[in-house]
């Protein structure tokens, strides 16, 4: 480095040599990182959030010591592409092939890519990741019995334990690292999205044989009692069982803040809990009365109180970001006869708010989310506008990590909102469902979307042939549609989602 003769000049060359992590921000800092990820958990599901027959006394405890954000949102109103944004910082929507993948689907972030794991792994963090993946694995046709990648450890994580799509996907089975856990080789696993592979029984062909029966789909291969979507034989001792999963993940969970409760860390906890089929552990079979929706609120609520306790007993809490969210709006009938239809009562699962899962209205995409840093962070609640998509931007900026140009292209530094300093957060929040939307200020607008009104969940998807406008201060439940009041409002929100579909990128 050529040193000058001034004062300044000479401080400025030796600086770097002194003080070498901290040559992209001011004061960046390291703390660990655990984000814990709830599946299909709605905006009322939990009890800080207005549930009254459901009892999260965990996630209550972190609500308490740390911000409870009332207007926070995952990217999308189903699971792939808000994990696919979550990782990479780009809306999925500008990528095809980014929709609820099939358990056999190729990888769909490309190795290498700049994503929120290898950012933190370059900022000298240990990366792990235990739970649901669901953005594809391997190049294709993957044989599931030999190597199989890429997957995490390509995109960003130096530790895997994953299951590869979704409880009601098969695979049914564990992977981690490179290998299904629990492999017999004389066993193999074939897997198919087409038809029938062997002999074994289907839920379509082989009702007597479930001890759950499906509502919509899901009649494919029967494991464990319960027919999933899709074709699967052979691997039979590699299968889960879904009583233990909350313990298996959870369990994983903890060994890996303890193995590295040294370093700095980053753990992406990706929980099977909420989603179907919903099968919680006898432990909390009849918790709340609600059924087996309810319950596995419960039982995530333990999963919860396990990491909190972990880092408490590890004396962790205080250096230690612990951030809870949900990757889209609630659901009660997804596809199987669980009674969380008969047994829901006045639960409201999206709180006030109008859809769920799948769904362009609020309910969709508004989800839970809470960040705790006990020392730094007052608790509270804030109404910044947030987006799980903001996490990349975020702790890029907290780490003093500086984002390549054309990294992330749509996630921006929130990190004074997030950490309670501001009420600011993003300027705007897009919202995809079927349809986008926007939302600026008090206003929302859902772009005109052809297509049923509801899916065979019930959900309401928000689809209409014309645009729809809604005042969110005066409105949160989006019953009244002032598209014909507001024509200009319409118009100008639009006209800002439709420049940041063509600019490709939304953060400056
Ligand atoms: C749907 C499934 C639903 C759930 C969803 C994905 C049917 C009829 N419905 O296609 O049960 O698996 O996909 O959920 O098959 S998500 O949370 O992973 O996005
Ligand atoms: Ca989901």
């Amino acid at each position: 480095m050529a040193t000058t003769i001034t004062r300044r000049g000479l401080l400025a060359s030796s600086l770097p040599l002194l003080a070498a992590p901290r040559a992209f921000a001011a004061t960046p800092e390291r703390p660990n990182i655990v984000y814990m990820y709830a599946d299909d958990l709605g905006y009322g599901d939990v009890s800080c959030y207005g549930a009254t027959r459901v009892k999260t006394p965990n996630i209550d405890r972190a609500a308490a010591a740390g911000i409870r954000f009332t207007n926070a949102h995952s990217s999308s109103a189903t699971c792939t592409p808000s994990r696919y944004s979550l990782l990479t910082g780009e809306y999925a929507w500008r990528k095809p092939g980014t929709g609820v993948l099939p358990g056999d689907a190729r990888l769909i972030i490309d190795p290498g890519r700049y994503t929120l794991p290898a950012m933190l792994r370059e900022a000298g963090y240990r990366t792990g990741i235990v739970g649901k993946w669901h953005l594809g694995l391997g190049k294709g046709n993957l044989d599931w019995n030999g190597e199989i990648a890429p997957g995490p450890l390509e995109v960003g994580f130096d530790e895997s334990f994953i299951y590869p799509a979704t409880g009601d996907r098969v695979p049914s089975v564990f992977v981690e690292g490179h290998r299904v856990v629990g492999l017999d080789p004389a066993d193999p696993i074939v897997v198919n999205y087409q038809h029938n592979i062997g002999n074994g029984p289907t839920g379509a062909a082989n009702p007597e044989l479930l001890r759950m029966h499906p509502s919509h789909g899901h009649d494919n291969s029967i494991v464990n009692g319960i027919s999933r979507i899709g074709y699967m034989s052979g691997g039979r001792k590699a299968r889960w069982v879904d009583e233990d999963m909350a313990d298996t993940l959870t369990g994983k969970a903890l060994g890996f803040i303890e193995r590295n409760h040294a370093r700095p860390f980053f753990l992406y906890f990706a929980t099977h809990d909420i989603h179907v089929p919903r099968v919680p552990n006898k432990r909390f079979v009849g918790a709340t009365g609600m059924g087996p929706r309810g319950d596995a609120i419960v039982e995530l609520d333990w999963s919860v109180g396990q990491v909190l306790d972990t880092l408490e007993r590890l004396k962790l809490t205080r250096n230690t970001i612990f951030v809870f969210s949900s990757d889209n709006g609630p659901v009660v009938d997804d596809g199987y006869r669980d009674r969380s239809v008969e047994l829901l009562g006045d639960h409201k699962p999206a709180g006030p708010l109008r859809g769920g899962k799948y769904s362009a209205y609020d309910g969709g995409t508004r989800v839970p989310f809470l960040v705790r840093w006990p020392g730094r962070v007052k608790p509270g609640t804030s109404d910044a506008p947030v987006s799980q998509i903001d996490l990349l931007a975020s702790l890029a900026a907290l780490t003093g990590r500086k984002l390549p140009a054309d990294a992330a292209p749509d996630s921006w530094d929130v990190l004074p909102a997030l950490l309670g300093q501001s009420k600011k957060g993003r300027p705007h929040i897009v919202e995809h469902a079927s349809a986008l939307s926007l939302i600026e200020g008090d206003w929302k607008a859902i772009e005109a979307h052809a297509g049923p009104k509801r899916n065979q969940t019930g959900n309401e998807i928000g689809n209409d042939p014309a645009p729809q406008l809604f005042n969110l201060r005066e409105d949160i439940a989006e019953q009244h549609n002032v598209a014909a009041e507001h024509p200009e409002k319409v118009k100008e929100l639009l006209a800002l989602l439709e420049k940041i579909r063509k600019d490709g990128r939304d953060r400056p």
